[in-house]
């Protein structure tokens, strides 16, 4: 079944949103985890009332949040007159389920949210199947926690193997089918990436491949770099379709180099999944520029995330640290001593040309056959 995506009904709802600073959270810096979180509400367009923050010492099982501060939650919604609460974490789709069922309006989390922002993001067959097999997939991992509503739409409660069951099972068996029709769809597009991936290992051209956090300022590098015009903007996952450009300098073909799609913490597993046949292309990369957005403070937090997900990827790749935005860090000196720990890096400011030069100086003397020390480790 299709989700409607929110700027298809007719009225948007009025909405709250709930910042939670959980026990498992490992940003050092919390007010800019929250940050990202309204820049992460902001990138899927939509308007919000007003922001709580909650800081929770453990994790209720069916609420995910403590009936005191649900109860806070719920007064303000009432005082608002918010239909909708959009929660910054991943909740379970039980979790949801009672969280909706507690404070009587539309429960959006942290999975939905992202989601929402990748469906309006794809542009490309490939990148817009690939969304469409994340929200299959969410939406029958959500069957389980719907299934009182299918029990109650089919006017029977609580009967297992009655008409709700039947009616659950062949939505369930619906979504699978879709998933392997798309699936199949996406496997006839992934083969002309490989015709492409062949022929530039037959002609030995090496391949850059640009990765890092959302925002980090992947496509203004790739942009800068090749004279190129792929959007760049203060939104996070501006880029969910990869983009390769020949990478030349005087004239003369170094090789190719491709931007990504970002990553976040807590990326849905989902989408990790879909996006695995673009984010393969990563195993036959000759370098890897892992680009950070050193103005946030939450920066080394973010390197790790990248890590663990390069991991489960099973990408182990010759990586240069791109420490990227220092025209908008604070102290300077600070960040070149912390860097010192990433090895080999550079620093430099994608947006102008100044700024640019050690990363153009460094891929000019590159030489793809050398070794660089591998590392994925955090
Ligand atoms: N001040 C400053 N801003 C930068 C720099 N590099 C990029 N930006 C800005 O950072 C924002 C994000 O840049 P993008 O290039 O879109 O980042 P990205 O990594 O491609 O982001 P996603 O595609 O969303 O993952 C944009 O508004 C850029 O103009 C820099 O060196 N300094
Ligand atoms: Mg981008």
């Amino acid at each position: 079944m299709a989700r409607k995506p929110y700027y298809l009904t007719e009225e948007i709802p009025k909405t709250i949103l709930v910042a939670i600073d959980a026990p498992y959270n490992r940003a050092v810096y919390m007010h800019s985890y929250f940050e990202e979180f309204e820049n992460l509400v902001k990138s899927d367009g939509i308007p919000y009332e007003h922001m709580i923050i909650i800081k929770l010492r453990d994790i209720e099982p069916a609420t995910f949040i403590s009936k005191g501060k649900l109860q806070t939650i719920k007064n303000e919604c009432e005082e608002r007159g918010a239909q909708r609460v959009i929660i910054s974490e991943r909740l379970s789709p039980v979790q949801i389920r009672n969280l909706e069922d507690f404070l009587g309006c539309k429960v959006m989390d942290r999975t939905d949210l992202i989601l929402d922002i990748f469906e309006k993001a794809a542009l490309s067959s490939e990148g817009k199947t690939q969304v469409a097999i994340a929200l299959l997939q969410h939406n029958k991992a959500r069957l389980a926690g719907k299934g009182i509503h299918l029990e109650q739409q089919s006017g029977i409660t609580g009967l297992r193997g009655g008409p709700g069951e039947k009616a659950k099972e062949r939505e369930r068996r619906h979504i699978e089918q879709q998933i392997l029709k798309m699936k199949r769809h996406l496997e006839t597009l992934s083969k002309s990436r490989a015709v492409q991936r062949k022929r530039r290992l037959d002609n030995q051209v090496p391949l850059v491949c640009l990765i890092g956090y959302t925002n980090a300022g992947k496509s203004t590098i790739l942009n800068a770099l090749t004279k190129s015009d792929v959007l760049a903007e203060d939104k996070l996952f501006a880029t969910l379709d990869t983009t390769t450009r020949a990478l030349s300098f005087n004239g003369k073909q170094k090789g190719v180099i491709s931007d990504t799609v970002g990553f976040i913490q807590q990326l849905p597993h989902h989408l990790i999944e879909a996006f695995k046949s673009t984010l393969s292309e990563l195993q036959f990369a000759d370098l890897l520029l892992h680009v950070i957005d050193s103005s946030d403070p939450n920066w080394q937090s973010h390197i790790k995330i990248v890590h663990e997900i390069l991991l489960s990827l099973g990408v182990e790749k010759k990586m240069l640290y791109v420490f990227n935005k220092i025209d908008k860090v604070d102290d300077a000196n600070e960040l070149a001593v912390q860097a010192q720990e990433y090895q080999p890096h550079i620093l430099i400011s994608a947006n102008n040309k100044e700024g640019l030069k050690p990363l153009v100086e460094y891929l000019k003397q590159w030489n793809p056959s050398s070794q660089i020390k591998k590392t994925t480790e955090s």
